[in-house]
């Protein structure tokens, strides 16, 4: 069983879902029992993204960043597996560990925020809501520099005042 799993809904109830894992170690065989894998990216992006999109407002970090917790060694503490990978050359060396590790694996990925979880096609009203947050968002360089600048720029011409 893979489980993929954003790093908010990991620390709501993956985190103390682990203890019942542990609980039940003694029932769990094969080479790849649980795998729990995690996108560490610090972010409740899909509704920091939807506010975006949807309302047009820039990501409000209050509710929206979350801490950095080191949720492979969360694992190893409780006496699970952990793997953790930040680099996109050890993706495969780190599925492959994951794959073959015989007990349950919290498999950590360190992933960017500022990539926009957006389809390829997107409808005229989000991108405008999106172009008029990202004017006032806090990520909004970080977002444009990894690939957004053109989509956001075209929509962002369309805005009442802006040229
Ligand atoms: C119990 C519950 N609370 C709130 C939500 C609303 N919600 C949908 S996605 C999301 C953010 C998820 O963040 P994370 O798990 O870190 O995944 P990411 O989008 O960052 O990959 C929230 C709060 C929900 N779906 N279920
Ligand atoms: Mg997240």
């Amino acid at each position: 069983m893979i489980a993929f799993v954003g790093d908010g809904a990991f620390q709501m109830n993956g985190m103390n879902e682990m203890i019942t894992v542990k609980r039940y170690l003694d029932r769990l065989s094969g080479p790849a029992p649980f795998i729990f894998c995690v996108f560490n990216n610090q972010d409740l992006n899909q509704v920091t993204w939807e506010q975006r999109a949807m309302a047009g407002d820039p990501k409000f970090p209050g509710s929206q960043y979350i801490p950095d917790v080191p949720y492979a060694q969360y694992a190893e503490l409780l006496g699970l597996k952990g793997i953790y990978c930040d680099k996109p050359k050890k993706v495969g060396s780190a599925w492959d560990e994951a794959l073959s590790a015989g007990r349950p694996v919290v498999l950590e990925f360190k992933v960017d925020d500022e990539i926009a979880p957006i389809p390829p096609h997107i409808m005229k009203e989000q991108g405008e809501k999106a172009a008029k947050a990202a004017v006032r968002d806090p990520e909004g360089l970080g977002i444009a520099a990894k690939g957004m600048r053109q989509k956001l720029t075209e929509f962002a011409e369309h805005l009442p005042g802006r040229h």
